[in-house]
């Protein structure tokens, strides 16, 4: 079999591998990303495709211009179950065009010296002595398989998780997940009949029988184009995702006139903790791969450009020290459990207490501001609840008179700081790793109990 030498292969061109690619490029290194896609549909899936300015401003990246920016974002309006109660939230974003942005990055890494494969997908992992070290891949315009050797590999092969799923199973990067924590997710982006009315918004419906364990979106992609879609739990042996969608659909984007559809799909979202350790001994994945998507509203683009960012830190500072060990690529779950992990950690709790709330509660607690917008938005943004005017509403709660969950809202954000506290004390070197995780399994086991 042929053989090739990199310094990194980066596996999976999307959000995570292409921001890798781009932070990486021009800095000394060989490096081979590879995509099981051809080119033109690099950065295409399933997607809402909304993501919040901050992410480009923070990890110092471009924002999407020209036809790799379809609608400017001011805010979302986020709705009751029956649609009594409407809260905007302000937030500048934009809505994309995810291939045309990604294109974009892989491009501008290429001229900067990285070399890039479309149509090729890596087959399995080379690991010897307990270290990954490349990769075998296939390119499907040559026919031919090649060994890749590389010191550090990248996997960024979204939800898929198919290149980490190979290694072997005891190594903590190959953990697997409950299905109960994804989301199953579709949408349709097609033009409307009409003009949308507030196209710089996006609109999110909650509503635990049209999109039971998710909600209802329509995020407006220019003055008559829309991407809508919806998320439900996985795991729960709900009825398909299409019957949803055919069922519901015109409760939400009646103007959608489906004869003139762009395109349509469907994949998952996890929403979950990130992955307890991002890297091991020659690998650091990344992305959706990572589990790196927020647990609450499913986004996950900017958290998969964090880790990309952070993974290409980490690998720089491994080669100025020439260790490519877990213990020296550790600086990335540092960097992105700061960043971002942590905030995931305290969210995936808020996400398991409001998927058993009930239709009543959640137009009750929305009505009543037992949470606010603000705090909402300041939940989603840090991972802190505060509940600054829950006290006298919950305390209305208990004269109801039907049993509400909402009662236990309190300790649901204290064990959201708690377990953001555990996060905010990762342990500094893989030695930690075993009790660290264990602390956090039981807090989160305590917790189910709490809110069952
Ligand atoms: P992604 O899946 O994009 O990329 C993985 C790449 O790896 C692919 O290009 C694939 O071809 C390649 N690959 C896989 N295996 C390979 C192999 N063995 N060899 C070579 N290549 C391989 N997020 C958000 O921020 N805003 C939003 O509005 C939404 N909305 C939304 C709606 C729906 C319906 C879903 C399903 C998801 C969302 N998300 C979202 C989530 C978001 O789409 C997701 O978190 C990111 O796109 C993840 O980017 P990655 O780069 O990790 O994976
Ligand atoms: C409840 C479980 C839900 C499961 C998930 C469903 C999955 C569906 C599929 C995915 C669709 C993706 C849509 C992505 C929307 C992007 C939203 C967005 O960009 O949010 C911004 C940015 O957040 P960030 O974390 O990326 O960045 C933070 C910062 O900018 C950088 O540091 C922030 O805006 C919000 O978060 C607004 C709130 C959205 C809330 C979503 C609905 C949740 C339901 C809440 C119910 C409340 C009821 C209370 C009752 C007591």
């Amino acid at each position: 079999m042929k053989q090739v030498n990199y310094d990194l292969l980066i596996i999976g061109g999307g959000f995570a591998g292409s921001t890798a690619a781009w932070h990486l490029a021009n800095k000394g290194l060989k490096i081979l990303l590879i995509d099981s896609k051809p080119w033109s549909r690099i950065g295409d899936k399933p997607c809402g495709d909304a993501v919040s300015k901050e992410h480009f401003d923070n990890l110092g990246m471009p924002y999407p211009e020209g036809e790799q920016l379809e609608q400017k974002i001011e805010g979302i309006k986020l709705y009751s179950p029956d649609m009594s109660t409407e809260w905007t939230v302000k937030g500048e974003g934009f809505e994309i065009n995810a291939p045309a942005y990604t294109q974009r990055l892989l491009k501008e890494a290429q001229d900067r010296g990285v070399e890039v494969m479309d149509l090729t997908t890596a087959m399995k992992p080379i690991f010897q002595d307990g270290y990954v070290k490349g990769a075998v891949i296939f390119d499907r315009r040559k026919e031919e398989q090649i060994e890749v050797n590389a010191k550090i590999v990248i996997e960024a092969t979204g939800y898929s998780r198919s290149f980490r799923s190979k290694l072997p199973q005891e190594l903590p990067v190959a953990e697997d997940m409950d299905e109960k924590d994804s989301d199953i997710a579709y949408r349709e982006v097609a033009y409307t009949r009409s003009d949308i009315e507030e196209p710089t918004y996006l609109k999110i419906f909650i509503n635990q029988t049209t999109s039971p364990g998710g909600y209802w979106w329509y995020f407006p992609k220019g003055k008559d184009k829309v991407n809508i879609g919806l998320g439900i739990q996985g795991g729960m042996g709900y009825p398909s995702i299409y019957t949803f969608y055919e069922k519901y659909w015109k409760d939400y984007g009646a103007d959608v006139d489906r004869s003139r559809m762009i395109v349509k799909g469907g994949a998952l979202v996890p929403t979950r903790r990130p992955l307890d350790t991002l890297v091991w001994n020659g690998v650091i994945v990344i992305g959706d791969s990572g589990y790196t998507a927020n647990p609450v509203h499913g986004g996950g683009k900017g958290s998969a450009m964090i880790s990309g960012f952070c993974a290409a830190r980490a690998v720089l500072n491994a080669f100025e020290k020439g260790d490519f060990s877990a213990n020296s690529l550790w600086e990335t779950n540092i960097c992105y459990n700061d960043r971002y992990g942590a905030k995931q950690a305290s969210l995936e709790l808020f996400r398991r207490f409001l998927q058993k709330l009930s239709d009543d509660d959640i137009n009750y607690g929305m009505r009543k501001k037992v949470i606010r917008e603000e705090d909402l938005l300041e939940a989603s943004t840090t991972g802190d609840l505060q509940l600054s005017v829950a006290d006298k509403a919950i305390r209305v709660i208990a004269g109801i008179g039907r049993p509400s969950l909402l009662y236990k809202l309190k300790n649901v954000a204290q064990y959201m700081k708690d377990v953001k506290a555990l996060y905010k004390n990762y342990p500094t070197s893989p030695e930690g790793l075993g009790q660290w995780r264990s602390n956090v399994r039981q807090l989160i086991s305590e917790f189910d109990k709490v809110v069952s």
